[in-house]
């Protein structure tokens, strides 16, 4: 797709009934020959952005508060705010701009280094020293006063995840009359270990602020009222038993009930529990399309008879990749036979090269994929092809289209999509997907193989089970797999949110009706999306 170019207008003064604030800008911005930068569509189309952004097709117009970083934020060099107007609507996007020492103390120390550890319970990597606690309300408070600017009278505000946490807290106090809702993106821990944090109150105060607040999964939902009421005098408004879609019967993140509400100081604010699907529709166009059928056949052939498994995710202590490796290194050393016969592709793609924590982890996965290459392989067979960048979303595709088991074993993850867009593309109905049990999505994926990469032995088996299951019983979860992440696609996702705007979800917004009878396809949160990917582009005047 080449991105076509438009006119940028002028920022218009008009305010917004929808506010989007999300920490990164919803395109990339490349530098073109003549030096102007240029915005365009994100090359990696998955993702959650396309989704949020096709918010702005419901409303007359919407805006989105991002930062920029600026060495001179008095000064930034770039303008403030600028107006889109593309497939998916008319929104301001108003971009604060942040001096590298702001997004340092703000993003890598406060967010990843303090708060990431504790939400995905890995308390010994928490690290209270470095934090600028001041920095970080400053910028938190910036985005709030930009949003309050945008907002029109009444609109919905809607926040994204824990680096932005008191926002709501600000923005309330400058604004009584806008909704505001928050989503958290991470998992959410339980108050032994959210209580670690030294800023607790003000975390929990700025939540209990918003309207709703909402979780993938309704453990998760659960821990942060445990967090608000080990906090705060807060009562419960409503509980309701948990459906089946989101039960997998004895896995460690399966709740039953969850309560849906919770007053503080007089104010209502509701709990919700929605997982974020994927985009089947356009993943399943691109698992149709001739480029994908021929790389596939292209991956099948240069596997000979070997099977390939596929390990898909960010560079993360929490994704669980060292684990995984070594996993697999007990396999070959215990099993001679799938010597020559399995190869495993890990592609592990480094977001934040430069913080110290991710660089140890992607040295520690290349540690350990050289020592099994070195082990076990041979002229003709490499056991481990590790790949360290970003593979094209349509190569994925293939990817996930040739593999024959999907190995997604994080150690903690908010949800996980990765699985999700494997099975979304198993469009011939077959193929293994081994899960973890700490993963989100664990609760909707029953019909996977679930793993607990907290035992070595529940490791190994479960990837010998998946190599070695029959064709009968792959078709067979497969089919309850696409069944599923069908029924609870990202349009279903994006119905859920707006009938918690809509504030129409009265005490079942705790949990989605996920399942095939309440499926209503094309009608939410679709906006220009409907197969086809839309065109943006806009030139930013400098
Ligand atoms: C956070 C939460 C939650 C990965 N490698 C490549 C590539 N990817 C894409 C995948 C997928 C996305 O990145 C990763 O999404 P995940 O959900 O697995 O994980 P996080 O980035 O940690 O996201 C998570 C999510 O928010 C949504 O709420 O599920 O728990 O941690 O879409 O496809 N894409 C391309 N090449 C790659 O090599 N193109």
């Amino acid at each position: 797709m080449s991105p076509k170019t438009l006119e940028i207008p002028e920022a218009t003064s008009r305010k917004s009934d929808l506010v989007i604030v999300y920490h990164r800008q919803p395109y990339e911005e490349v530098e073109a020959d003549d030096g102007t930068i240029r915005l365009r569509e994100n090359s990696s189309p998955n993702g959650i952005v396309p989704t949020l952004r096709s918010f702005f097709g419901e409303v007359e117009h919407g805006a989105w508060i991002a930062w920029k970083q600026a060495e001179d934020a008095a000064n930034p060099g770039f303008d403030r705010r600028i107006e889109i107007d593309d497939d998916f609507g008319c929104y301001t996007v108003s971009r604060l701009p942040l001096t590298p020492e702001q997004v340092r103390g703000f993003y890598h120390v406060t967010s990843k280094e303090a708060f990431w550890p504790i939400l995905h319970s890995f308390r010994e990597r928490y690290n209270y020293d470095p934090v600028d606690w001041p920095n970080f309300q400053e910028v938190n408070r910036a985005f709030a006063e930009a949003a309050a600017s945008e907002a029109a009278e009444g609109a919905v505000v809607w926040v994204h995840d824990y680096n932005l946490w008191l926002v709501p807290g600000y923005l309330r106090k400058l604004r009584p009359d806008v909704k505001i809702s928050f989503f958290h993106h991470t998992p959410f821990p339980s108050a032994d270990l959210f209580n670690v944090l030294p800023w607790r109150r003000e975390i929990v105060e700025s939540l209990l602020a918003c309207d709703i607040v909402g979780f993938h999964i309704p453990r998760y939902a659960s821990n942060f009222v445990q967090v608000a009421h080990s906090l705060f005098d807060v009562s419960r408004t409503g509980r309701v038993t948990v459906d089946e879609a989101l039960i997998n019967e004895g896995t460690a993140l399966t709740e039953r009930s969850m309560v849906t509400g919770l007053i503080h100081d007089g104010h209502e604010v509701t709990i919700a529990a929605t997982p974020v699907g994927v985009d089947v529709a356009y993943i399943d166009t691109c698992a149709h399309s001739i480029e994908t059928r021929n790389q596939m056949a292209a991956i099948r052939d240069e596997l000979g008879e070997a099977q390939l498994v596929l390990s898909v995710g960010r560079t993360d202590y929490t994704k669980g990749g060292v684990q995984q490796l070594e996993s697999y290194e007990r396999l070959l050393e215990s099993r001679p036979d799938l010597r020559g016969k399995v190869r495993l592709m890990h592609v592990s793609v480094s977001a934040n090269r430069n913080m110290e924590a991710y660089a140890e982890i992607q040295s520690e996965i290349e540690q350990v994929a050289g020592r099994i290459n070195g082990r076990f392989g041979r002229f003709d067979w490499q056991p481990v092809v590790l790949i360290s960048r970003a593979v094209p979303f349509d190569e994925l595709i293939a990817y996930y289209r040739a593999a024959d088991v999907a190995w997604i074993t994080p150690i903690a993850d908010g949800m996980n999509l990765v699985c999700k867009e494997f099975v979304a593309s198993r469009v011939e109905g077959d193929g293994v997907l081994v899960l973890s049990e700490f993963a989100g999505a664990a609760v909707e994926l029953d019909a996977a193989i679930p793993t607990n990469p907290f035992s070595h032995r529940n490791m190994d088996m479960a990837i010998a089970q998946a190599l070695e299951m029959n064709i009968e019983e792959r078709t067979t979860r497969m089919s309850r797999l696409r069944a599923k992440i069908d029924a609870c696609d990202i349009r279903f996702w994006g119905d859920a949110q707006r009938r918690l705007f809509e504030g129409a979800a009265n005490g079942d917004n705790g949990t989605p009706k996920c399942t095939l009878a309440h499926r209503r396809k094309g009608d939410i949160g679709a906006g220009a999306r409907d197969g086809a990917r839309p065109e943006l582009a806009v030139v930013d005047g400098r």
